[in-house]
């Protein structure tokens, strides 16, 4: 509690500093992806943000702008994918749009662990200064990075608090490390029940699974095979087909979204 105070001080101090905040949020997910703490403490002291769905190549084009038009009547909003380089125009405009004119303006890009905040800054740059990757805490140290003549941008370490109560949506959201989880199994049949309820077939796609309709362990079962993943003596490693599933998940490496409510 008191480590994610200090956290959640750190962010505040910088976005006092700053012109502008990007929030940036998995565009899968994005609601689940929100820091409320963030938005209203911007809010409180009159600092613009935009929120930035990411990882929109995951997303059919007419969802993410449903998401974007109802997310557009609490902040300006946009969607890119910063792997792709797409609707980064559209987010450039809203920047200047949002950012003080006639000074050097410092925008802060700020967000949970994995949403792809240095993805967004590197494209911004146009050339790779900041480290990406699925791990989470990919980013370690607050980065300053100059993105025109006019604005200074910082990239935020994935320090921003995640609090979701459910272990298993920290791990699916990259805000925890999957390597060391006690039992991936249940987290990636945690996954299963929910891709099962939203989007299959980039999961089908991705692993030549027949159907959605087997049990989690057997789709676990038919990763591990394709994937030759096996045990000495023989058996299918279905630890670590579970581990692959999540990375795989966490990294982008599918389509998928949740429809918002
Ligand atoms: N498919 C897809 N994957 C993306 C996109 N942007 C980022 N990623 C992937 O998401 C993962 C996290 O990206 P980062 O840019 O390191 O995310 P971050 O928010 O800086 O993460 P931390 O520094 O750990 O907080 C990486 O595996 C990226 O390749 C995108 O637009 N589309
Ligand atoms: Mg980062």
């Amino acid at each position: 509690m008191l480590r994610r105070k200090k956290e959640h001080r750190k962010i505040f101090e910088l976005i006092r500093k700053c012109d502008l905040v990007l929030e940036v949020l998995d565009g899968r997910l994005p609601f689940l992806s929100r820091v409320s703490a963030i938005e209203n403490f911007a809010k409180k002291i009159n600092i613009p943000l935009i929120l930035v769905l990411n990882k929109c190549d995951l997303v059919p084009q007419d969802i993410c702008e449903k998401n974007k038009k109802l997310l557009s009547h609490e902040y300006p909003t946009v969607y890119i994918s910063a792997q792709k380089r797409q609707g980064t125009t559209i987010l450039r405009q809203k920047m200047i749009r949002y950012s003080a004119k006639n000074k050097e303006n410092l925008i802060s890009i700020v967000g949970i662990p994995n949403t792809g905040k240095s993805s967004l800054l590197n494209i911004l740059r146009g050339k790779h200064v900041a480290h990406t990757g699925q791990k989470p805490g990919v980013t370690r140290h607050l980065q300053i990075v100059r993105i025109s003549n006019k604005i200074l941008m910082y990239d935020t370490p994935g320090v921003t608090p995640f609090d979701h109560p459910i272990k298993e949506i920290q791990v699916i959201m990259g805000a925890v490390s999957i390597d060391n989880l006690e039992d991936p199994i249940a987290v990636a049949s945690f996954l299963l029940d929910r891709i099962r309820k939203n989007h299959v077939e980039g999961l089908l796609e991705r692993y030549s699974l027949p159907s959605i309709d087997l049990e989690n362990e057997i789709i676990i079962e038919e990763i591990a095979k394709k994937r030759r993943m096996v045990l000495k003596g023989g058996a299918l490693n279905i630890n670590e087909a579970s581990k692959v599933l999540l990375r795989e998940f966490t990294a982008g490496v599918f389509p998928y979204w949740e429809k918002l409510v």
